[in-house]
């Protein structure tokens, strides 16, 4: 198959008129891809990415054909997708202060010009979700959006049903996530365009790879937040003293087992059937 697109860590084949999104075992910690991959980290994001595009598809239609119709070597971490002219923004909905958000609010007070009452900390919830996309730069690090900006690239039509899409989605995902103890903090939309010009939801949806998600058992504002899947592996390299550039380090094999049982039990939280 034709290799179309290939990130960090997932691939995309050509299939005839079809895409092939393929999920690997490969980590990625402070930006950089681990050399030791995680057994069944792909099957885990690519099954709770089908489970979840079955939960919204009454908020919003999706790429997925099949989750089972993939050549047999991807067998349970390959996604068969319609292929979908992709709108060039990364839609992120914010319910939490983390990473971007947490500096903005710091700076100014505000997140993509939403005012933010005074006092929050690093972790807080916000009153409300809110809608910050940036741009897909091809290399290097995505920009800030204001609404003008999408709506001058996609036409304003689709920028506000971008941003209610995008927001329904976080909060749909939200409250599923948290009557079963999980805080979904952040997320990153992808979507595409049919010809008739409707939208679709794409990529990956609500994975640990695009979400923050903390347990929120020991959610505690105030503090960095233990993330559910790779905290393990970020406490131990920086343990061992590895300044965060490339090459990554090797990962022993007890921080491998540990962190592939948190991917297992994030799963396994989310999907159990209520
Ligand atoms: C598409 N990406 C990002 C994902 C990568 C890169 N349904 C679609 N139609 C057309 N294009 C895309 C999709 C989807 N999803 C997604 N780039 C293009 C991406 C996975 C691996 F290397």
């Amino acid at each position: 198959m034709e290799l179309v697109h290939s990130g960090k860590v997932r691939a995309l084949y050509a299939d005839g008129d079809d895409l092939i999104l393929v999920a690997s075992d490969r980590v990625s910690v402070y930006d950089v891809v681990l050399p030791t991959p995680i057994p069944g980290k792909g099957t885990v994001l690519t099954q709770l990415s089908l489970w979840w595009f079955g939960q919204l598809s009454d908020v919003i239609p999706n790429h997925v054909i099949s989750g089972t119709d993939v050549p047999p070597q991807w067998a349970g971490r390959a996604m068969r997708c319609r292929r979908l002219q992709m709108v060039p923004v990364e839609c992120i909905a914010r319910g939490y202060l983390a990473g971007l958000g947490l500096e903005s609010y710091n700076e100014t007070g505000t997140i993509s010009g939403v005012p933010l009452p005074p006092g929050l900390l690093e972790g807080s919830r916000l009153p409300d979700p809110v809608f910050t996309p940036t741009t897909k730069a091809a290399a290097g690090h995505d920009e800030p959006m204001t609404r003008a900006d999408v709506a001058a690239l996609v036409g304003a039509p689709v920028a506000a049903e971008l941003e209610r899409v995008t927001l329904e989605v976080y909060r749909r995902g939200a409250a599923l996530a948290a009557s079963r103890g999980v805080i979904i903090a952040d997320t990153k939309l992808e979507f595409g365009l049919l010809d008739d010009g409707s939208l679709m939801l794409a990529d990956e949806v609500l994975t640990p790879d695009s979400s923050r998600f903390w347990l929120a058992s020991q959610w505690q504002p105030g503090r960095p937040q233990r993330s559910l899947d790779k905290q393990f592996v970020r406490d131990w390299s920086t343990g061992i003293g590895w300044d965060r550039r490339p090459p990554g380090p090797v990962i022993p094999s007890d921080i491998v087992a540990a962190t592939q049982a948190r991917y297992d039990e994030l799963y396994s939280r989310l999907t159990a059937s209520a």
